[in-house]
């Protein structure tokens, strides 16, 4: 197996005068050096991505020709018998550069007048949209008060455990394309490696192992796929690539780069008439298939009036591209909603000498008001987020913690308590896909029984560590009557599992996999019913499987084993009822069923540090409510995680670019990626309300970091209330922290 590298610009902004692969040619046991047109060469087209009509892109190649666009842009791929070879190979291949002015930033990209990345768009607005509902001038012209507020987020990583690897292996006289990859999304990426290969669809192959995390990365068609899959149908020899940690951080993709500015416009109990909200998106250089970076600012737009009645409602957004890694997916890509909601109902009470409790529970729909719809028209049914809201303040003992608050600011002290109410599509109710743009409307599941009677399901997930295996198999054995470890889970590989797009994401598997799988095993279920009857002569509704035995309830001694009934259908087809054809195998294809909202408030008690600008969290609870817990202590994971990276996006985590475009962060040295021990114990309590609406389960693998950042910020800004101060920026490093309490 030969290995691949890439060779990576060290410019954020210029031409390619020409790549001179002559040195690195002569390094013993390099196999190939591969520019951007040898792989354009390989290739039937340029790949692009489909969008809005709205979103301005333009084709690009997946190793650049004409120029780069971000420091990391890959300029070349060496191919070498060794690691080592490949590496040294790389630092001999002499790329001739025409520097061009860096476009760093939002502030940059906004103006038309800048360096645009690809000329052909004339400037670096890539969409812009705005939209309202309901009567906004009129909400604003009968407001008692107006408050406005900016919001700054900044861009992070994913920084998963693992970074990328890939292994790609083509067979010139089968034409037939292996693609072994960390990926989370193996039909769409077969989708393109056979498009821009052109070869067969069923030709490529696709599959994907434990991948090492990926939380919204690892999900998209990214260039390097498409790179690296060329390059094997050029050298012939089945290709190795390990993406190193300074890759992943510096082109795997980023996220969350976002500003909004907000107002409200309130009564004089604090009910919000309407909100104006305009937002601007930071997509970097490259936009990255599936999703357009314009459909982030749809989720937001869609989202953020959430379960609170909000009359009136405008949103416009501009998306533009800089000389930045691409904005990709990242677990709860729409959070920044929640912060800028939950903050601005602070400031309006605040402002107004309303307690952040009672500010929520005049805005927030009550179960009296259900069903309705969110202002931006989902179906809102089912939800308990007013619920998760009193019993948070509950735990927290909101009276008690009142009166230390006060005793601290006497002292002098900083001390703050934060709270974020919220709901997340998990999986969305069935109107909601729809109103972003997405045709969703069902997960599909295959179920097979064999010969020995274990259970084999085959499903859309590709687990990047929800434990898709556990939960999946623990539904389908409690639908079937048999223990889970005759259950087995395959995912991951576009050969034997069902055709879909979106594979994990959208916390929809607790939902949406599990309905599937529980479906396609209640259809196998029922076969294995109509034989066992026939074979013990009684009726189909006297039946029962418990333990991986079908017996007649209330009388165990009548009973047959599962495998014998499996190798019945199998083997002796002729043996079966009529009706019954060989085998033991179902499709079940699952419809988006109605609620599907998770709800969930967090609360953050914080003590901020004058002198160090430090930020102690003291307590950190999470009350929410995603139906029955299939694996509670995979839900306690799903929350723990998430809370600690929406805190470590806080208080840690962010990348930043110099003035030219130079990634600032391009090692763990510099990105803080937090330990466990840098962080606070998570108090969690699950309400676990029966729903009259939705399906098994709804999703909670989003929710801990669509709430962490809110409440966090929501609470440093109340210990910082009394100095008369409010945060801008989400990111709270020490030194942002102390020049807002010691002014300057
Ligand atoms: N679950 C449960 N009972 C419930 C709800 C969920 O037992 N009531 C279980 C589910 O069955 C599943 C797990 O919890 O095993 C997460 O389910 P769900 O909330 O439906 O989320 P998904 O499985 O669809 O995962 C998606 C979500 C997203 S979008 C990202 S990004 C993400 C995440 O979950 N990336 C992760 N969690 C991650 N966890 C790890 N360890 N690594 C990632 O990359």
């Amino acid at each position: 197996m030969a290995h691949a590298v890439f060779v990576r610009s060290s410019h954020a902004h210029a031409r390619i005068l020409g790549v001179d692969t002559a040195d690195a040619l002569g390094v013993p046991g390099v196999v190939a050096v591969l520019t951007g047109d040898d792989i354009a060469a390989a290739l039937t087209a340029p790949m692009t991505l489909v969008g809005p009509p709205s979103l301005k892109v333009a084709p690009f190649w997946p190793v650049a020709r004409d120029k780069v666009r971000l420091v990391g842009d890959a300029v070349a791929i060496v191919v070498a018998d060794t690691e080592a070879a490949a590496h040294d190979a790389r630092e001999l291949v002499r790329v001739d550069y025409e520097p061009l002015p860096a476009v760093p930033g939002i502030d940059v990209a906004v103006d038309v007048a800048s360096a645009p990345l690809w000329d052909e768009l004339g400037d670096n607005i890539a969409a812009i949209d705005k939209s309202s509902w309901g009567d906004v001038e009129g909400a604003f012209g009968a407001a008692a008060h107006v408050v406005r507020r900016r919001f700054v987020q900044h861009r992070v990583s994913h920084a998963p455990i693992e970074p990328r690897a890939a292994i790609a292996s083509f067979d010139r006289a089968s034409g037939r394309l292996d693609y072994l990859a960390s990926h989370k999304r193996p039909h769409p990426l077969k989708m393109a490696l056979s498009g821009l290969l052109g070869l067969a669809f069923p030709d490529v192959h696709v599959a994907a192992g434990d991948i090492g995390g990926g939380f919204g990365s690892k999900g998209q068609v990214t260039r390097d796929d498409i790179a690296l899959g060329a390059a094997a149908t050029l050298v012939d020899r089945p290709l190795r690539w390990v993406e190193s940690r300074g890759e992943n951080l510096a082109v795997a993709g980023h996220a969350r780069e976002e500003t909004l500015e907000v107002e409200a416009a309130v009564d004089p109990d604090g009910r919000v008439l309407g909100l104006r909200v305009a937002m601007t998106l930071d997509a970097g250089a490259y936009p990255m298939l599936p999703f357009p970076p314009s459909f982030f600012a749809t989720l937001v737009k869609m989202l953020l009036p959430n379960a609170y009645r909000i009359p009136a409602y405008e949103f416009s957004s501009t998306v533009v591209y800089t000389n930045k890694a691409s904005y990709v997916s990242y677990r709860g890509p729409w959070a920044v909603e929640t912060w800028v909601r939950e903050a601005i109902l602070d400031t309006i009470g605040r402002e107004l000498g309303i307690a952040p409790d009672e500010i929520r529970r005049r805005n927030l729909y009550s179960a009296a008001d259900l069903p309705a719809r969110t202002t931006t028209g989902a179906s809102l049914d089912g939800i308990a987020a007013r619920e998760t809201l009193d019993r948070a303040l509950e735990v927290l003992d909101i009276e008690k913690f009142r009166v230390e608050q006060r005793a601290a600011v006497a002292e002098g002290r900083l001390v703050g308590l934060g709270l974020a109410t919220f709901v997340e599509i998990a999986p969305g109710p069935p109107d909601f896909a729809p109103l972003v743009g997405f045709d969703l409307p069902s997960e599909t599941a295959w179920a097979r029984i064999e010969p020995t009677g274990h259970l084999t399901i085959s499903t859309w997930q590709v687990t990047q560590g929800q434990g898709h295996e556990t939960t999946i198999a623990q539904a389908a054995a409690d639908e079937l009557g048999v223990p889970i470890e005759h259950v087995r889970i395959v995912w991951g590989d576009s050969a034997s599992t069902p055709f879909n797009t979106i594979s994990t994401g959208g916390s929809r598997a607790a939902t949406m996999a599990t309905g599937a799988a529980v479906g396609a095993t209640r259809d196998v279920k029922a076969m294995v019913l109509r034989i066992a009857a026939h074979q013990l002569e009684a009726s189909e509704a006297d039946l029962e499987v418990v333990d991986a035995s079908v017996r007649v309830r209330g009388t165990p001694s009548r009973s047959v084993g599962l495998a014998d009934v499996a190798r019945a259908a199998w083997f002796a087809p002729s043996s079966l009822p009529e009706g019954l054809r060989q085998g033991l195998e179902a499709t079940f294809d699952y419809r988006v069923p109605g609620g599907g909202w998770t709800a969930a408030t967090h609360a953050a008690v914080v003590e901020i540090e004058g002198e160090t600008g430090g930020v102690r969290i003291d307590r950190y609870v999470v009350v929410e409510d995603c139906g029955v817990l299939i694996n509670p202590a995979i839900v306690d994971g799903q929350i723990t995680g998430g809370v600690m990276q929406g805190i470590a996006q806080v208080l840690h985590e962010r990348h930043t670019y110099d003035e030219n475009g130079q990634l600032l962060t391009g090692s763990f040295a510099d990105y803080l990626v937090p330990s466990a021990a840098d962080l606070p114990a998570i108090e969690i309590e699950h309400l676990e309300l029966p729903s009259h609406v939705d399906g098994i389960a709804r999703g909670v693998g989003e929710g801990g970091m669509i709430g962490a950042p809110a409440a966090l910020c929501n609470a440093v800004d109340d210990a910082l209330a009394s100095l008369g101060v409010q945060l801008e920026q989400q990111h709270l490093a020490p030194e942002y922290v102390h020049r807002l309490v010691n002014g300057g």
